[in-house]
């Protein structure tokens, strides 16, 4: 095998890999130095993805009810319940629920199978619960889901600002990128999060607004350019709405935001003094019970000076998954057609009734995710189709998710793993192709197609997701329809589907790839759109949008406070979110060890003052309540979080820490425009977990814990797990047996139960198997070092006098600790995260953990200083 060009499968930065044959037959994959959007770089997800590769854990053929079989049985079985249902019940009696990670060509049959053929549009994806919000404010402003920014914006930008959006740990090269900038250029860089987050680290400015108070804040902005005369007269000339935007904008009497004035004039300053000024935003905007009005808030004070469009300027809205804008070009979305073509005009259905030969093309929007997972619950979806997504861990109110899919008549998961909160609950399990054993495009942040492309075979019988679609399309009679041999028909069928678009005067157009033989689509390089037969370009520089009229429109938004309301039981705001190595469920990023070493449990952030009122101590365990569920989460106490809010990471599950599912507690609570959940405003109670004793365990194989509180990570030598309880087992020895599967092994067993201490070995064949230490409080353990013992013929509790305690893991790519890093900046006087670099190569790699670096270099600095 030569070196393969593909693209990373994580974020929506989409940065390019070169895959090539390693040692011992593994693939190694590093950067493309050709790729546009990365040039060679890789964050720390992106640099272990060889890790994450293998068949360990992998679905590898078909199941029906739990027992294995062939594809034949399996989709012959898939399409008669589904023809069975639509029959019996109506198309709207199925629902189809897709991923911003589908191929673009995955997608796109899938659309065009429910909408086309079986005549609803209940096909909705997680992207709802990503970027809906823009999509849908996009549209008010430009009559189409269009994302003005471009990459090379953030590199000429002298201003960026950072809405809702840790880029440092979710766009790590994008991030880079940025404070190269500001190396280069004197770049500023304003951060607006309620939180204080490793982005912080790099930044001039920050400012910490109460969780949901952007609205006012960017209205706030909008009133300031108006008194400024900063207005572009000539541009907003061609603009609907000025007036009663700016009307809205300057009647607000309250201000929700809890910022300091002067700070917050000095941003306005900052913002209206600056004409290449790039707003980026994600999450913080886009999950909200007001994120569509975030989104035009944002948007308006761009249309308003005009800064649209133009080098270093604009609105840029970055796509969390990597194909999230690919799903929004074929119409994923349950209201919207394909090709960014409406549902709800009669024209555009006609023409892709008639491309598609169409027998019942949907007329009305389908369910979108929280609805669909709601009528699932009341029995009036009974048969649902969910493919490269885990809803029954990551949708809001997620314990009730969890028991609609159990209760549904008929389940299909496409996944590549069995063991996933949703696909336990499936009727039938498809085994997918994974990552680099299959083909396809995806389209990132800045609107550039990339190829997917294979390096390796399937294991077993898994099979691209398109062909499980158009294997179940064809047995439902739609073979004439569905013929695709492969990922470039399909290409090319959307493409020229674009066209039909661009006719209508629709941003997206691809139509020039229409005409790609297999072998340009084999070798297509990344390629920015609109790719036109028409036209190219830049949009909205010239005032043009794609609204009836082609005005601009800006759009009055008035700030509105979170939909859950506060009260004496549930005095605490939870916000939500992501950390820097894992990727959501973890089904890949928990496979990697060092990935796993950087937090490897879920934990709640809360502030000093709240857990001094509510007594926890640090690393004690909290429980969480909500109206919707509960969670036990380890206690991280700092002031990077505001008084009466807590933050918890989305990452846990029922696989990896079942007491750690974040979405449990999250209230189903959607934006009435764009149906998006408020992931990040849920209503909260929290209280210390009484733990009867805390554990720590290690092992060369698997561990089965059944505590009230367990965490389960990958280790160097195998597994590691956090664990407690809320009753002391009678026989420690026991029930360390019974935790790591070891009936037989040679037991070493030092217990003192007066006070609560317990430490055993197991030791199978003179090399240790396992071991197990127990306390009544949180543990002091160098847990990087006990990881590595398992395997070896060594436990002591202590590392060996040669080889200090590293502390946790900071620098994944090199497994740099914390302690190490501390250490050498003291004894050695390092005075840079280069100095840092220079002397551990910590940082040097990917450059993920440079803001931690940067910090510890603050703190400790800070320290001498104040001594
Ligand atoms: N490491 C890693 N990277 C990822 C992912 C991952 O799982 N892991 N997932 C990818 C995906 S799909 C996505 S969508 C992106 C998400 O990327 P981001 O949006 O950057 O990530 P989040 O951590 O979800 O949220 C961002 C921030 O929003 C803040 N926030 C909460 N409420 C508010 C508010 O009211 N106003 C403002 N201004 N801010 C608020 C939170 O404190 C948080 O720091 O990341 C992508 N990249
Ligand atoms: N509280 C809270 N909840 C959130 C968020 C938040 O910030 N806070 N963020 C939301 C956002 S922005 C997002 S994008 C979602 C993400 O949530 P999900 O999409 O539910 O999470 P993933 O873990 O990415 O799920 C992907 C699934 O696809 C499987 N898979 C991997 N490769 C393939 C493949 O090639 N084919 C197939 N068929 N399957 C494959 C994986 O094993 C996994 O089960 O979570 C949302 N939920
Ligand atoms: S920034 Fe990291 S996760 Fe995102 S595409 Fe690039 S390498 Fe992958
Ligand atoms: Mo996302």
């Amino acid at each position: 095998m030569s070196t393969v060009r593909s693209t990373c499968p994580y974020c929506g930065v989409g940065c390019g890999v070169l895959l090539a044959p390693g040692d011992s037959g593994r693939l190694t994959v590093t950067g493309d130095p050709d790729h546009p959007a990365n040039t060679g770089r890789l964050c720390s997800k992106g640099s272990a993805l060889a890790d994450t590769l293998g068949t360990e854990g992998r679905l590898l053929a078909p199941r029906v009810d739990g027992h294995e079989t062939g594809w034949d049985s399996a989709l012959d079985l898939v399409a008669a319940r589904f023809a069975e249902t639509v029959a019996t019940h109506g198309p709207d009696s199925v629902a189809f629920y897709a991923s911003g990670q589908m191929l673009t060509e995955d997608y796109y049959v899938a659309n065009k199978l429910m909408k086309g053929f079986l005549g609803t549009a209940n096909i909705d994806t997680n992207s709802r619960l990503c970027m809906a919000s823009t999509v849908a404010g996009h549209r008010r402003a430009f009559g189409t889901d269009t994302v003005p920014g471009t990459y090379e914006d953030l590199d000429a930008a002298d201003l960026v600002v950072l809405v809702g959006s840790n880029l440092a740990w979710c766009h790590p090269i994008l991030h880079q990128r940025v404070l190269a900038a500001k190396a280069a250029r004197g770049t500023k860089v304003v951060v607006v999060d309620p939180r204080r987050t490793a982005t912080c680290d790099g930044a001039d400015l920050h400012l910490q607004l109460a969780i949901g108070s952007d609205v006012a804040l960017f209205n706030g902005l909008l009133a300031a350019i108006y008194e400024g005369g900063a207005v572009d007269k000539a541009f907003v000339a061609n603009v609907d709405g000025f007036d009663d935007t700016l009307t809205a904008a300057r009647c607000a009497r309250l201000d929700p935001t809890g910022l300091d004035r002067d700070l917050v004039d000095r941003f306005y300053r900052i913002w209206i003094g600056t004409e290449r000024v790039v707003t980026v935003f994600s999450q913080g905007v886009n999950q909200s019970g007001s994120g569509t009005d975030k989104v035009n808030a944002i948007l308006n004070c761009h249309i308003a000076t005009g800064r649209i469009g133009r080098a270093g300027m604009g609105p840029f809205s970055v796509t969390g998954q990597p194909n999230a804008m690919g799903g929004r070009e074929v119409g994923g979305l349950a209201n919207m057609l394909a090709c960014h073509l409406e549902i709800e005009n009669p024209a555009h259905r006609a023409a892709v009734a008639d491309f598609w030969n169409a027998p019942r093309l949907a007329t009305t929007p389908g369910l979108k995710a929280v609805e669909m997972f709601r009528a699932v619950a009341e029995g009036r979806i009974k048969a649902l189709w969910i493919m490269h997504t885990n809803p029954a861990a990551t949708l809001p109110e997620a314990d009730a998710v969890r028991d609609a899919i159990a209760a549904c008549d008929f389940t299909v998961v496409s996944d590549i793993t069995a063991a996933t909160d949703t696909a336990r609950l499936a009727d039938v399990l498809l085994p997918a192709a994974a990552w680099a054993e299959k083909d396809g495009t995806v389209t990132n942040s800045d609107r550039t197609i990339s190829r997917q492309r294979a390096a390796l075979q399937p294991p077993g019988q898994a099979r691209p997701d398109w062909w499980h679609v158009t294997e179940v399309a064809r047995r439902m009679g739609y073979g004439r329809s569905f013929d695709f041999a492969g990922p470039a028909e399909i290409f090319r069928e959307h493409a020229a589907l674009s066209g039909i678009a661009g006719g209508f005067g629709r941003d997206f157009d691809i139509s020039g790839l229409a005409d790609l033989s297999d072998g340009d689509y084999e070798r297509l390089a990344p390629t920015r759109w609109p790719v036109a037969r028409r036209r190219g370009g830049r949009f909205f520089a010239d005032g043009q949008s794609f609204h009836p009229g082609g005005r601009i429109r800006m759009v009055p938004v008035h700030w509105r406070a979170p939909e859950a309301k506060h009260g004496p039981r549930f005095p605490f705001r939870l916000n939500t979110g992501r950390v820097r190595d894992h990727w959501h469920t973890m089904t890949r990023t928990g496979r990697s060890a060092r990935l796993s070493a950087h937090l490897a449990e879920p934990f709640v952030e809360i502030h000093p003052e709240d857990a001094k009122e509510l007594g926890v101590a640090a690393d004690t365990l909290v429980e969480l309540t909500t109206p919707t569920g509960r969670a036990i989460l380890r206690a991280t106490i700092t002031d990077a979080v505001q008084q009466g809010t807590l933050f918890a990471p989305m990452h846990w599950t029922g696989e990896t820490a079942p007491s750690g599912r974040v979405d449990a507690l999250v209230a189903g609570v959607t934006d009435p425009v764009s149906g998006q959940p408020e992931s990040k405003a849920s209503v909260c109670a929290a209280r210390p977990f009484a733990a009867a004793w805390y554990g720590f365990a290690v092992s060369a194989g698997p561990i089965r814990p059944s505590s009230e509180y367990w965490a389960l990570a990958r280790s160097p030598s195998g597994w590691r797990a956090e664990l407690a309880g809320a009753q002391t087992p009678d026989d420690w020895e026991q029930a360390a047996r019974t935790l790591f599967g070891l009936p037989q092994a040679e037991a070493q067993v030092l217990s003192d139960p007066a006070r609560g201490l317990a430490r055993l070995a197991f030791r199978d064949q003179g090399r240790l198997a396992a071991a197990l230490f127990v306390g009544p409080r949180p543990l002091a353990l160098m847990r990087d070092y006990l990881t590595t013992l398992p395997d070896t013929d060594t436990l002591t509790g202590r590392a060996p006098a040669d080889r200090p305690d590293p502390g946790p893991t900071l620098c994944s790519c090199f497994g740099v600790g914390v302690n190490t890093i501390l250490t050498a900046i003291e004894t050695d006087g390092l005075m840079s995260v280069e100095a840092v670099g220079a002397a551990l190569s910590a940082g040097t790699n990917c450059g993920s953990c440079r803001p931690e670096i940067a910090a510890l270099l603050a703190t400790a600095h800070g320290r001498e200083a104040a001594e």
